[in-house]
């Protein structure tokens, strides 16, 4: 795949959150690994901003290349122009920083903790996987406001009684992470604790973060889950 191609895909997934709005204001976030695809050009550009330190040394991905939301960038603007509402960057030689190299000296999102320990659990794992996409899906939010429903086992058995494709796309389930701050250390342990055994995470009270081929696989896997949610939610109780 190309690297335009890549973005392309992100931008026309972008589109399909807003659609379903999944996608308020800038909610949500979405990352993919662009390392394969990145030519000399690009691994020549210089930094557009100062590097970034991470709170995480992530050795396995060092020197890598993503293509990630921009912070406080909107998912309907991102999908008419990916380049001025996401940006690329790289993460340091030691794996503990990162920086903007292109098109504009723009921030990635503010979830990027939880999707960069992801990546580089990936990569430890010699995954081919590419894409994280964090949304916030009405319906599979609404569950997470069911106390019965707020957890790993009760969720799977709920969501894939619903519908049989759920368990046939999604058969390692969601794992249902307590509620911790958006864009908090708390939040990327707990996902990735969980990430490993799961399709998806569920954030309690805020949204969901699934794993894709690439971008339209993460996307297909949190619609699976979330048409579940929407049947859950249309029975009369
Ligand atoms: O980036 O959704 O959780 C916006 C968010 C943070
Ligand atoms: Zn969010």
């Amino acid at each position: 795949m190309l690297f335009t191609d890549t973005i392309n895909m992100c931008a026309e997934v972008a589109g399909l959150l807003w659609t379903k709005g999944w996608a308020e204001r800038n909610g949500g976030n979405l990352v993919v690994n662009i390392t394969g695809e990145v030519d000399e050009n690009i691994r020549r550009l210089p930094p557009l901003m100062k590097p970034t330190a991470l709170d995480t040394k992530m050795e396995q991905i060092a020197g890598w290349y993503f293509y990630c939301k921009g912070s406080g960038c909107r998912m309907r603007d991102l999908a008419r122009k990916p380049m001025d509402n996401g940006c690329i960057i790289r993460i340091g030689p030691d794996g503990d920083t990162y920086e903007t190299i292109a098109c504009k000296p723009i921030k990635p999102t503010s979830e990027l903790p939880s999707h960069l320990a992801i990546h580089n659990n990936l990569a430890a794992s010699g995954s081919t996987r590419k894409a994280t996409l964090h949304t916030h899906p009405t319906e599979l939010v609404a569950l997470s406001h069911i106390a019965e429903l707020c957890d790993t086992e009760r969720m799977n058995e709920t969501l894939w009684s619903m519908i049989p494709e759920t368990r046939l796309f999604c058969p390692k389930g969601v794992g249902f992470l307590a509620y911790a701050d958006p864009g908090s250390k708390e939040l990327a342990e707990g996902t990735l604790r969980m990430i490993g055994q799961h399709d998806a995470v569920i954030w309690e009270k805020h949204g969901v973060i699934a794993v894709g081929d690439d971008m339209m696989d993460a996307f297909d896997t949190v619609d699976i889950l979330n048409k579940a949610a929407q049947i859950r939610c249309a029975i009369p109780r």
